[in-house]
């Protein structure tokens, strides 16, 4: 261990032997927290993380983290080492919380070289959960491959890392501290957030909605980040009956269960919208960190994909969206549904591979102004995440403005540009060998796919999606096997990139239906067939020996 001093403190160079496996995934470096607390092993990152900035000395960086099992652990040492890189100043959230879209915004408001977001989102927390780091650049944006990539081979031989030996380091109350050279601001998480959801909807219109005595609304927050986000914008400012955030206290194992806002995960929220009599006009839930969204009404469910669709073609209700929209863009095994009202609308809509990095790119150049993904997340050029809280106020402008249900709006919706019944299938902890051979075949034989009738239905075309970035043509290959049917129906098949345990095949399945008469299906039922072709054409129990999924949304 070397030492060296700066404004009488002292910093340490530790020795480190480089680990191999700190390769970001769909949405950073994401390991069970067991693997975080190796020693050396967080640091290790965020030293590499460091090092691949070439202008970090004396910059700013954004600091939180979605208040999960070592949340406060890992703040203490980021700090520490920022300290000891150089770094000029740390803004933090206070209890070093902050959600994912929160922390987008503070990067550009405070023009930061960048942020650190300590979350692995929707994954189950507590000491035997998982915990992540994910790093976003000056854009407020994730960083992209290239930068991912970067910070990997930085990782896999990095021998050092810097950091002083002080420590607890503030973090709870709000003000400015000196440590060393560094100034660590510690910000309240909320307000910064709120004041810019005031600026892009319309506060009072929705304030008239939450407190007329018809109208009820119930948030989960799943203990997670956005409690107090929600609680405070929700409650006390727009006048949502008290009690209306559910859930609300982020706890550090989000009370023992995923915090992924679905309907399987986001249990008590289903119930209370499932209720005979008495369910609230609306329901919405949020995920670890705060980027996820999902959007209910009275005894029914909108899929993500449709939500979407629904916001594009409403956007023109919402005051920051009024001017018109640049155009939208979805992630490739996202439903089509946006795709026809994007027609409709002569927007440009892109196809983008699963991640929300690879939006990026579109909203800085302002090719688009909204986009989305079928994993329940939403988002549009106001930050460059997907934000779950932004899209909870944009559906409720949305009611407030035309003061209908969500069923009924969606049924329009449906009668107006046709339903795309929607379906993703998990098939989670398979071991990575049998994934592995799974996709081998599905490769081999993608070719030979095209023509061939299966279950009635005809393969129009088969690929590996291979993407080409429209603004710096990078190009990533291998982002999902796309088989499209001649009706174009979808069947998508692609490995997560999120998961800490074992491979998660993803199958995600799409039917696009006009006749009004075909509405009123069970998703399941109206996608059986396709299913049932989805699992002969992998061969799923074949290769994984499963015959069912683990998770449906
Ligand atoms: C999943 C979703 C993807 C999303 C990603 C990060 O990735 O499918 O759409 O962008 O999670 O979301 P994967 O590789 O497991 O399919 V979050 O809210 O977990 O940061
Ligand atoms: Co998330």
């Amino acid at each position: 261990m070397k030492t060296a001093s700066v404004s009488n403190i002292r910093i340490n160079t530790i020795k480190i032997k480089p680990f191999k496996d700190q390769k970001p995934g769909t949405s950073g470096l994401r390991k069970t927290v067991k693997q975080f607390q190796v020693l050396d092993y967080l640091q290790a990152f965020i030293q590499s993380i460091f090092n691949s900035q070439a202008e970090l000395e004396g910059a700013t960086l954004i600091l939180g983290g979605d208040g999960r099992y070592f949340n406060r652990e890992a703040v203490q040492i980021i700090l520490r080492m920022a300290t000891a890189n150089g770094v000029g100043k740390i803004i933090l959230g206070q209890a070093g919380i902050l959600s994912t879209p929160a922390a987008s915004h503070l990067i550009t408001k405070y023009e930061a070289l960048g942020g650190i977001i300590l979350s692995a989102s929707h994954n189950a927390g507590g000491p035997l959960g998982d915990f992540g780091v994910k790093f976003d650049t000056a854009n407020g944006g994730p960083a992209p491959e290239s930068l991912t990539d970067e910070i990997f081979i930085i990782s896999s031989n990095l021998r050092e890392y810097k950091i002083i030996d002080i420590s607890p380091v503030p973090m709870d109350k709000i003000g400015q501290y000196k440590l060393g050279n560094m100034v660590i601001e510690v910000i309240d998480a909320v307000e910064d957030y709120s004041k810019l959801m005031s600026e892009i909807f319309n506060f009072d219109k929705i304030s008239r909605l939450l407190t007329s005595s018809d109208f009820s609304m119930c948030f989960d927050a799943m203990h997670a980040v956005t409690g107090p986000y929600a609680t405070s914008i929700l409650e006390d400012q727009l006048g949502a009956r008290q009690g209306s955030v559910i859930r609300g206290r982020p706890l550090p194992n989000f009370g023992g269960a995923h915090p992924d806002p679905n309907l399987v995960h986001a249990e008590q929220l289903v119930e209370t919208m499932y209720r005979e009599e008495g369910a609230p006009n609306f329901g919405a839930a949020s995920d670890g960190d705060g980027d996820r969204n999902m959007i209910m009404g009275d005894y029914f469910f909108v899929t993500p994909s449709d939500s979407l669709a629904i916001m594009t073609a409403n956007a023109h209700l919402i005051p920051a969206y009024s001017k018109g929209l640049k155009g939208v863009a979805r992630s490739m095994p996202t439903s089509e549904a946006v795709d026809k009202v994007a027609e409709k609308m002569g927007l440009n809509c892109f196809e983008t591979p699963t991640g929300w990095k690879f939006f990026s790119n579109l909203l800085d150049a302002d090719q688009i102004t909204l986009c989305g993904e079928e994993s329940f997340g939403t988002g549009s050029s106001h930050v460059n995440e997907k934000d779950g809280l932004w899209a909870v106020l944009f559906w409720l402008n949305i009611l407030a403005e035309r003061q209908d249900s969500v069923e009924h709006i969606v049924r329009q919706h449906w009668a107006e540009y046709g339903r795309n019944y929607y379906t993703r299938h998990d098939y989670e902890k398979l071991p990575f060998k049998s994934a592995e051979s799974l996709f081998n075949n599905l490769h081999d034989n993608i070719n030979q796919l095209s023509q061939k009738p299966f279950n009635q239905h005809t393969i129009a075309t088969a690929d590996s999606f291979t993407y080409i970035d429209p603004i710096d043509n990078s190009i990533s290959e291998n982002q999902g096997v796309r088989i499209i049917f001649d009706d174009s129906s979808r069947i998508i098949f692609r490995l997560s990139g999120t998961g800490t345990e074992g491979a998660t095949l993803r199958v995600y399945i799409e039917k696009y239906v006009t006749d009004l008469a075909q509405f009123e299906l069970d998703t399941q039922d109206a996608l059986k067939s396709l299913i049932q072709t989805a699992e002969s054409i992998a061969d799923i129990k074949g290769y994984t020996g499963r015959t069912e999924p683990t998770v449906i949304t």
